[in-house]
């Protein structure tokens, strides 16, 4: 079976959570990056089993995610991160959660994955994720999502996130380019339809 790592699943309300889904579905195994602040609710909410009914699969079946991994996106490696933020209550109990820890981790827990989901709202960084994830291995794919706000003026949709959008969308073709010919890795972003989500809650969509 194939390994995926989905970045960005912290409840069971995003598009991260319904494509792990479908994923386990398919056979796939499940690798979750849960942002560090929201690790402890997640992982005490599936504990708890208050994901249960939303983990039931078509074969009636519950998804297993094979390990959480805490994440923020934000920073690439150890030295980017602010003395306020690893001092942090939220942050300080937990570790290896920069871009570049997560990827040696995974590595060192599973050796590769075959597919990468980007699935994390909320900022213009971090798309660069996706090279660096499947970068040990020939084949795989990789996939993001994004919104027409991207390339035509979506009322409402602000805070810098069309420019995102707009350099998501660059990135996933000088990736596709460049990982395509290189490691015959698939790059894609998709862009689906509206989902009450709680970052599409948080600007009003
Ligand atoms: P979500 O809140 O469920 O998922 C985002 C996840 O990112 C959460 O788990 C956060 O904890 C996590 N996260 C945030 N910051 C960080 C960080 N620094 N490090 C690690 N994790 C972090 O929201 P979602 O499922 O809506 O978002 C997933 C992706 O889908 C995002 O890239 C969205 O921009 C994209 N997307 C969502 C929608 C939507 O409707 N939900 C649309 C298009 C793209 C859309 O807005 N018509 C109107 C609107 C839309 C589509 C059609």
């Amino acid at each position: 079976g194939k390994r995926a790592f989905i970045a960005g699943v912290a409840d069971d309300n995003g598009y991260g959570w319904a494509i792990a889904k479908s994923l386990a579905a398919a056979g796939a195994e499940i690798l979750v990056g849960t942002w560090v602040p929201a690790l402890n609710i997640f992982e005490s909410s599936l504990r708890r089993g208050k994901f249960d009914e939303s983990r039931v699969l078509p074969d009636g079946s519950l998804m297993e995610i094979t390990k959480i991994y805490p994440l923020d996106a934000v920073y690439d490696k150890p030295e980017d991160v602010p003395e306020d933020v690893k001092a942090n209550k939220r942050y300080a109990g937990s570790s290896k959660w920069t871009v570049q820890e997560v990827v040696e981790s995974v590595k060192e827990d599973f050796g590769s994955i075959d597919i990468l989901v980007h699935s994390l709202a909320n900022g213009p960084e971090s798309q660069v994720i996706g090279s660096k994830l499947i970068d040990s291995d020939a084949g795989g794919s990789s996939i993001s999502l994004t919104y027409i706000a991207s390339e035509r003026i979506i009322p409402g949709y602000g805070g810098g996130m069309s420019s995102a959008k707009a350099a998501l969308e660059s990135d996933t073709r000088v990736l596709a380019f460049e990982a395509g010919r290189k490691r015959r890795i698939r790059v894609n972003t998709i862009s689906a339809g509206p989902l009450r989500s709680r970052a599409a809650k948080a600007i009003g969509f």
